[in-house]
């Protein structure tokens, strides 16, 4: 009988090949202890073979705990980014995080390899606004500049006047001579910068939006508010307007970390990917971050694991790669990206 066995058998998609193989609840299912050890044995490896290749690992702020702490640097995907292009030596980059943010690693780093370790982490959201799209609302709005956030795939860069990332997006549509733009993907982020720009923005598609952070719900963070009255509630610009409404802080991961560093305050109510807890409390073992949502887990950002990074370094796998004229195309709004923001960029 050809069934669905022989069909997930036959995928291309190695993560839902291993995923068959080893099944979500084997890691419930093993003492806390053989984790600790395997983690530790693990790592141990990878530092070993990451010399050996001279290689870097980068790890978004979303990463799970254990893959951050293997990370020569966590952060969000700008100072991912910037950090990719300041260590010359490194002729290996593994990117744990997802699609768009290791393409951005190739753009910028065209002579290197850059890792994946896991081919199906890829930003749903990003995937919303494909490039053929773009052409179609130039042709609705000639006149309007299109900014696009970094959570995008390399062509769609590639059609773009400029891009941005949630701690910067403000910035880069006030620097432009139009008071309409277009925005995409995320809709919930353009109602959060039109709010602060007084900019009219138009998001493409109309409804882009982040599957983790729309699960933040305004009444869950009230309640958590009520029983934490000290509690700052932060929020992440991808959140619904109505959660940004309640929130005492809203910016981007790296704008959380560092306002959780400077606030005075003792508790936070965190709303956005619940990876960011394990950075928040390593840098401040002194303060209590509660999560605004308990699943606030995106799935895409926890396919890397220790053993697929492992993985990635021993085989050379997986590649992420970026036509060279789609490089070139999408390469000119990053740079203008970081020219706005003022972040240095010494793209090699
Ligand atoms: O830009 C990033 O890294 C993302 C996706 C989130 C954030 O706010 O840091
Ligand atoms: Fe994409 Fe949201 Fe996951 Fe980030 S958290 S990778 S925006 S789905």
């Amino acid at each position: 009988m050809r069934g669905a066995a022989e069909a997930v058998t036959k995928t291309h998609n190695p993560d839902l090949l291993d995923s068959t193989q080893e099944p979500p609840t084997k890691r419930a299912m093993t003492t806390m202890s053989q984790i600790l050890r395997s983690d530790q044995d693990l790592a141990e490896k990878i530092l070993k073979l990451k010399k050996e290749r001279k290689a870097l690992i980068l790890a978004h702020n979303y990463q799970r705990p254990e893959v951050q702490d293997v990370a020569d640097y966590v952060d969000d995907s700008v100072g991912l980014a910037r950090r990719s292009v300041e260590e010359p030596d490194a002729e290996v980059i593994v990117h744990c995080s997802v699609d768009f943010m290791a393409e951005t690693a190739v753009i910028l780093n065209p002579t290197k390899t850059v890792l994946m370790p896991s081919l199906g982490a890829r930003c749903p959201m990003a995937a919303m606004l494909p490039a053929s799209q773009i052409d179609q609302w130039k042709r609705r709005y000639p006149k309007a500049p299109v900014v696009l956030y970094v959570n995008t795939l390399a062509e769609a860069k590639a059609k773009c006047d400029i891009c941005c990332t949630s701690a910067n997006a403000a910035k880069v549509v006030e620097s432009l001579d139009s008071d309409t733009v277009i925005f995409g993907p995320d809709a919930n982020l353009a109602w959060y910068v039109q709010q602060r720009t007084g900019k009219k923005l138009i998001p493409i598609p109309e409804r882009g939006f982040c599957q983790t952070h729309v699960l933040f719900l305004k009444e869950d963070i009230l309640l958590l508010k009520d029983e934490n009255p000290q509690a700052e509630v932060m929020a992440h610009p991808e959140c619904t307007p109505e959660v940004q409404s309640v929130a005492d802080f809203i910016g981007s991961t790296s704008q959380m970390c560092t306002h959780a560093r400077n606030s005075n305050a003792e508790k936070f109510i965190i709303a956005t990917e619940l990876g960011i807890l394990h950075r928040l409390e390593r840098e401040n073992p002194n303060k209590t971050f509660v999560p605004a949502y308990e699943g606030a887990w995106c799935v895409n950002m926890k396919l890397n694991t220790l053993q697929r990074i492992y993985l990635a370094l021993k085989e050379d796998r997986y590649r992420a790669e970026v036509p060279r004229d789609v490089a070139r195309k999408a390469k000119a709004p990053l740079e203008r990206m970081f020219e706005i923001a003022n972040t240095s960029l010494n793209a090699k």
